[in-house]
């Protein structure tokens, strides 16, 4: 059963058992095939909203072992199925035809973007509708179009309107999707699904193999430059949760003594209390100055499983050479201005892991790196946005999930750190608003033992919010820390204007409207500082308003702001016009 590894185990559990192909009758209806072998695949839960193409296959799912969840809206789905992958290995998303299958589509084109295994199951006209190609209801162009689109944000996709190869064509989709650690696409004509069809062809998960020249030249030249070098540093990345290899980076760590950073992406892949992490590199928005100083003076980066992308960089502001980084993904290995192919990331790690190296030198810059403790006197302050990351860090440990919405609660949170290490979730590099308080719920149900803490904007809880409703209804408990800055601060950062207002809601309303959890405004640290307390100790939802001037930022979000504009020839919002 899940949810009942250790808690700091749950970005490196390993996948559920391999499903073989034997293990099925002969035949069996579509759809209990199909649930059967997801969940055997290791879900537990699915996200969605039902229509009346996909109703039969509801019913399916509801006869087998996955729990369907229902969501006020498919966006949500989208963004709980994708923070629940991250935790559990893969997601599943269960819409209908079109409304709701192309509503879902931007949270599934982030989770490609940042590797995250989703399967979308969508319910469709039946194989007899499409006869004579008629106008139905949801149908946008031709009966192709929703597959055709989900192709540009999958990594496989199937129509099942064939009996006979509905089964592989299942097996193939959900291979693909925990292979590669991308969405794919199943798509169930509503006559298809009651069908009984022949289990045959069900592949066994294909084990691709490196090179081992390949390998061995790639790992001896990097540890050649390990070897060599004075001052290493390896950037963790986000791979190393999706694909549990951040145990084998621990072991080359330790073993050299090489120092740790992680990137926003990545955030916590690597326990943030680890003698040696030292922090968030992110250039201009690293987590501390020193951090960056650190990373940017080193000899050797090894950055392991990292994305390379403008936000993670600082928007154009890391200074890493190529001439003395080792860049190795599941993509490609890269050593220097040598790029090699045919190489498996976990093997090249394998291999560095066990290397014999003497350790180097390394001092910790930042040793007692803990958030400052609330003296009593500033209780009564009014909040900055920093104060905000500081002391929600005083009241985070391993039981926590902060998970951050697009906004200042993305970018001040790479200033977040706790004495006992939280888990972190965003998207931090695809950057849809709208995701933290669906994505809370898709924590809380992968892992029972985790307490969401949500980070998010007064504009993208509007956008959202409301699914605070289904945490409600399912007696979710996250902890819902809406900022409210009066509108879209990011933007404001960036270039001022009305399109940045919108409607100062009463967020601490929202239990009211939904008749569940319990709700409070503030604005003091002293306040923030006590809601806190209050929520640790409640079992219920929380929501926190947190009200906090308009133009207040982060330190992060202030950089960010300033390179943005910077590099699009922009005046300071103050300055301009
Ligand atoms: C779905 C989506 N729409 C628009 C944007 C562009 N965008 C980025 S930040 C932002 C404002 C966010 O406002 P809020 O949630 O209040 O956070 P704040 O910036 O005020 O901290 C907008 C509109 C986006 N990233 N995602
Ligand atoms: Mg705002």
């Amino acid at each position: 059963m899940k949810n009942d590894a250790a808690v700091t185990d749950y970005f490196s559990r390993p996948q559920t058992s391999k499903t073989s192909p034997d293990s099925f009758p002969a035949t069996m209806p579509l759809g209990q095939f199909l649930f059967e072998y997801l969940y055997r695949r290791g879900l537990r839960h699915s996200f969605g909203v039902p229509g009346d193409f996909a109703l039969p296959t509801f019913s399916w799912l509801e006869k087998s072992k996955i729990q369907n969840i229902t969501m006020t809206h498919e966006p949500s789905a989208g963004f709980a199925a994708d923070a629940y992958s991250r935790i559990n290995g893969i997601g599943l998303v269960c819409v209908t035809y079109c409304v709701g299958g192309l509503n879902v589509l931007n949270a599934i084109a982030g989770a490609y973007a940042e590797k995250s295994p989703v399967v979308v199951v969508s319910g469709a006209p039946g194989r007899k509708d499409r006869e004579k190609d008629p106008l139905l209801h949801h149908k946008v162009k031709t009966f192709e179009t929703q597959r055709r689109v989900y192709d540009e944000v999958t990594v496989a996709s199937a129509v099942l309107l064939d009996e006979q190869r509905a089964a592989s064509e299942v097996a193939r989709c959900v291979e693909a999707c925990l292979r590669h650690k991308r969405p794919v696409y199943i798509e169930v004509p509503h006559d298809m699904v009651d069908r009984e069809v022949p289990i045959v062809n069900i592949s066994p998960p294909v084990c691709e193999q490196s090179d081992p020249h390949t390998l061995s030249a790639a790992t001896e030249e990097t540890l050649a430059l390990i070897r060599a070098a004075k001052k290493p540093v390896i950037l963790a990345g986000v791979e190393l949760a999706r694909y549990r290899t951040a145990g084998l980076v621990l072991r080359m760590a330790e073993r050299m003594n090489i120092p740790i950073a992680a990137d926003l992406l990545s955030k916590s892949a690597i326990p943030e209390n680890h003698p040696l992490y030292i922090g968030v590199y992110g250039g201009a928005m690293s987590s501390d100055e020193y951090v960056r100083h650190y990373v940017e003076s080193a000899d050797l980066v090894l950055m392991l499983g990292t994305f390379i992308t403008d936000m993670s960089m600082g928007f154009y502001t890391a200074k890493l050479g190529r001439h003395q980084t080792v860049l190795a993904t599941t993509e490609r290995v890269s050593v220097r201005y040598h790029r090699y192919e045919s190489i498996q990331f976990r093997d090249f790690l394998e291999v560095l892991a066990g290397a014999k190296i003497t350790r180097k030198d390394f001092k910790h810059p930042n040793p007692d790196r803990l958030p400052v403790k609330l003296t009593q006197s500033e209780r009564s302050e009014l909040l900055r946005m920093a104060d905000v990351f500081r002391i929600l860090s005083l009241h985070l440990d391993e039981r926590c999930c902060v998970v951050a919405d697009i906004g200042d609660a993305i970018f001040g949170a790479v200033g977040i750190r706790s004495a006992r290490q939280a888990q972190f979730i965003a998207p931090a590099y695809y950057m849809s608003m709208g995701f933290a308080v669906p994505a809370g719920i898709g924590v809380a149900l992968a892992a029972k033992k985790l307490r969401p803490y949500v980070l998010v904007g007064d504009g993208a809880f509007q956008m959202t919010g409301v699914e605070v409703s289904t945490a409600v209804r399912l007696g979710l408990n996250p902890v819902i820390i809406v900022l409210n800055n009066d509108g879209y601060g990011t933007m404001r950062q960036i270039r001022e204007g009305s399109f940045n207002q919108i409607t100062q809601w009463n967020y601490a309303k929202i239990c009211e409207l939904v008749q569940g959890g319990r709700s409070t405004t503030v604005s003091t640290k002293g306040e923030f500082d006590k809601a806190l307390t209050t929520a640790q100790k409640s079992n219920e939802l929380c929501v926190i308003e947190v009200r906090v001037p308009r133009g207040e930022v982060s330190d992060q979000l202030a950089q960010i702001a300033r390179e943005v504009r910077k590099v699009r020839g922009m005046n300071h919002p103050d300055k301009a016009n």
